[in-house]
């Protein structure tokens, strides 16, 4: 008899929603930074252990959206929500609960949502202050569960998992048991250079680039990609290509080692920079660059 579920991971941007997700699933199928705002779309998961298949959907964190690509953000993780028998509300320990945790919870009530309360980031933290944060949470819903973990080292994850078995019911399972995610080849690609341009530059300006798969070509062994990088002002192209084109370079060398790995060949990666002003306020391009609802 198999068992499944669709579980959201839901959380203010950059408490570690996507690594945790790559760490249940001992692969990397999401991009991750230390800039908040890294996760832009839906991304499903699927773990299959034996009998049980848990199908994790990691979501954008939730903030106050300042542009039409914020909004689709928002959207998203909204409407990943309403789809989910379960989520995980994944927190750093802080000693109230915080607005933007306050209106998630509000959300899991007015839905009749369950959930467990993941405290990331225990490594960095004193017990104490963990103890606080149960404290705090634990006034503020009735959790399934709480698990304090360390989502980089792996510590607590397992504990995770038999927590959401609660949320499992009999059924089919969704995707192949080998299946670890519904994201295309080249979505992965653009995303995994889209995390190195977040990796290399400074603050604001990897947040207005998009990445465009434009050429894709499978000879023997070895695969070519051309990929577009787009950016909001000229002044921001200057710098991403950098002088003599170092930084370009840079990005496309950390990029293309993680490509090779993933697709176990050698790659050619080609990156061009292009100026689209303003394109995260424009629907038409940002439905463009892949943000777009689904069907
Ligand atoms: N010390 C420590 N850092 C962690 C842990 N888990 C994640 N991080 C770091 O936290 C930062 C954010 O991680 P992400 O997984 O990108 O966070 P996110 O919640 O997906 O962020 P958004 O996609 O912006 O919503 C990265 O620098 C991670 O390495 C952890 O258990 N301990
Ligand atoms: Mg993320």
């Amino acid at each position: 008899m198999t068992k499944t579920g669709c579980i959201a991971i839901v959380g203010r941007p950059n408490v570690g929603k996507s690594t945790l997700l790559n760490t249940i699933l001992g692969e990397k199928v999401a991009i991750t930074s230390k800039k908040p705002q890294t996760t832009r779309n839906r991304i499903t998961g699927i773990h299959t252990d034996g009998e049980r298949q848990f199908v994790f959907l990691d979501t954008p964190g939730i903030h106050k959206p300042r542009t039409k690509l914020g909004d689709y953000m928002m959207k998203t993780a909204q409407q990943t929500l309403a789809g989910v028998d379960a989520s995980i509300l994944v927190v750093e320990a802080r000693e109230a609960v915080g607005d933007i945790e306050a209106g998630i919870l509000e959300k899991f009530k007015a839905s009749d949502m369950p959930a467990i309360l993941v405290i990331n980031k225990v490594d960095a933290v004193r017990p104490v202050n963990i103890a606080k944060t149960i404290e705090a949470y634990a006034k503020a819903f009735d959790f399934a569960a709480v698990v304090p973990l360390c989502a980089k080292n792996g510590k607590g994850v397992d504990a995770l998992l038999s927590e959401c078995e609660q949320f499992l019911y009999e059924g089919d399972f969704m995707f192949p048991t080998d299946e670890l995610t519904d994201q295309p080849e080249r979505q992965i690609v653009a995303e995994i250079i889209r995390e190195k341009l977040l990796r290399v530059l400074d603050e604001e300006i990897p947040h207005g680039t998009a990445v465009s798969i434009e050429e894709w070509k499978e000879k023997k062994d070895v695969v070519s990609i051309r990929a577009e990088i787009y950016c909001e002002k000229s002044s921001h192209k200057g710098i991403i290509i950098g002088k003599n084109g170092a930084t370009v370079k840079t990005i496309g060398t950390y990029a293309r080692e993680d490509i090779e790995n993933m697709l176990g060949c050698r790659v050619f990666l080609d990156l061009y920079v292009r100026v689209k002003e303003n394109w995260r306020d424009n629907e038409f391009n940002i439905q463009n660059f892949g943000y777009r609802e689904e069907s």
